[in-house]
């Protein structure tokens, strides 16, 4: 327990600022510039935080990791009255995920792990999560919208890459941890090739798609981030695809000549391009566009298993 209440010595800068996984001088900054600071702090005395507090920091931190602007998200912490607000859950963050329930919960463990840089939190709210909700909820509720939210903070601040990189990893093994056979049985179904396009390093989204067409059961063959042409070349040539899925995320990774170097295959395959890197390239037509996970999923599924 915290031995705090709104009158009570309360939680040191330094305590406060671990327990949130913020720097402490972000906190004097937050106090200083948007008045979201210890509710009693006389000058010349030590800033003390109480629980009060400490509840109210935890909604501006989940409304900034939300992408919301800081100065918005401190009015909106302060605007809620105290009863409305949430625990702050005791230790570092760890039992968040148990505490979830559903996708938004999820999504708020996960923000609050993130943000704390508790990997093992993290990862297991990302692994709990497929469990529960499956990969596609898990990757458009629980993952893309921190991820979103760590980008534009980063855009804004040029922080928190590390926080980027941390969620990455979690969720890559989770979702790679689900391309393996787990009944053992051979499956004599066609594979899907799936790749991010060269100078792509985004493969996140097209690894989920992977692990999302396995529960679907369908053969991914998993290529990764930035496959040169020779390599997607040689692969569609020596395991007879199905269909041949090509990620963009960024328009400069999106060249259409890459489609030129598929070989042509005795068993023809499907080609698709995924993602908003190629929402403005042209494309020949029998090219299909895939431009969400659950689209994606329905469209190979079918053309796979017809
Ligand atoms: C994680 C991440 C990384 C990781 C990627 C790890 C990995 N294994 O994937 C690493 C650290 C490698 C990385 C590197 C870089 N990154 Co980066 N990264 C991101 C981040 C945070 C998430 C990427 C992601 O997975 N996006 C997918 C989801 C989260 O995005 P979304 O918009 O919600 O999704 C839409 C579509 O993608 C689509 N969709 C979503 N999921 C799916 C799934 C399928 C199957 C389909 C079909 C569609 C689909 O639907 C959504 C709605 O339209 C983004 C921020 C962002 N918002 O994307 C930056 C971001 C993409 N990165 C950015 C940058 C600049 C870089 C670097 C150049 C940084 C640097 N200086 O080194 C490098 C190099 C990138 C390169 N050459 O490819 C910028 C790109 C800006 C731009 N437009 O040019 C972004 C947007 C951050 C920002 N706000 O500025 N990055």
């Amino acid at each position: 327990m915290v031995a705090t209440t709104a009158h009570a010595p309360g939680l040191t800068v330094a305590a406060t600022a671990r327990r949130l996984g913020v720097a402490p001088a972000t906190l004097r900054t937050w106090d200083r510039r948007y008045g979201i600071g210890p509710s009693d702090h006389a000058p010349g005395r030590h800033r003390r935080y109480s629980t009060t507090d400490l509840a109210r920091l935890e909604l501006m931190q989940r409304a900034l990791v939300r992408g919301v602007a800081p100065a918005d998200a401190a009015r909106y912490a302060l605007s809620v009255p105290a009863p409305e607000r949430a625990p702050v859950p005791e230790g570092n963050g760890a039992q968040a995920p148990a505490r979830s329930r559903g996708a938004a919960g999820r999504a708020r463990g996960l923000a609050r792990a993130a943000l704390a840089l508790d990997s093992v939190a993290v990862c297991d709210v990302i692994t709990e999560s497929v469990r529960g909700e499956g990969v596609e909820t898990t990757w458009d509720e629980v993952v893309r919208p921190v991820l979103g939210a760590v980008g534009t903070r980063w855009a804004d601040t040029a922080t928190g890459v590390e926080v980027e990189h941390l969620v990455t990893a979690c969720a890559v093994a989770a979702f790679g941890a689900l391309l393996g056979r787990p009944d053992g049985a051979a499956n004599p179904a066609r594979p899907v090739l799936l790749a991010a396009v060269p100078g792509e390093q985004h493969a996140l989204p097209v690894l989920a798609l992977s692990a999302a067409l396995r529960a679907h059961g369908v053969v991914p063959r998993y290529l990764g981030a930035d496959l040169p042409a020779a390599a997607l070349a040689a692969a569609a040539r020596r395991t007879a695809p199905a269909a041949v899925v090509l990620w963009s995320l960024l328009p400069e990774t999106a060249d259409p000549r890459l489609l030129a170097t598929l070989p042509r295959t005795r068993l023809r395959f499907r080609t698709f391009a995924a993602g908003p890197g190629w929402d403005a390239t042209a494309l020949p037509e029998r090219t299909g566009r895939l431009t969400s996970l659950g689209a994606a999923v329905a469209t190979i599924s079918s053309a796979v298993h017809v």
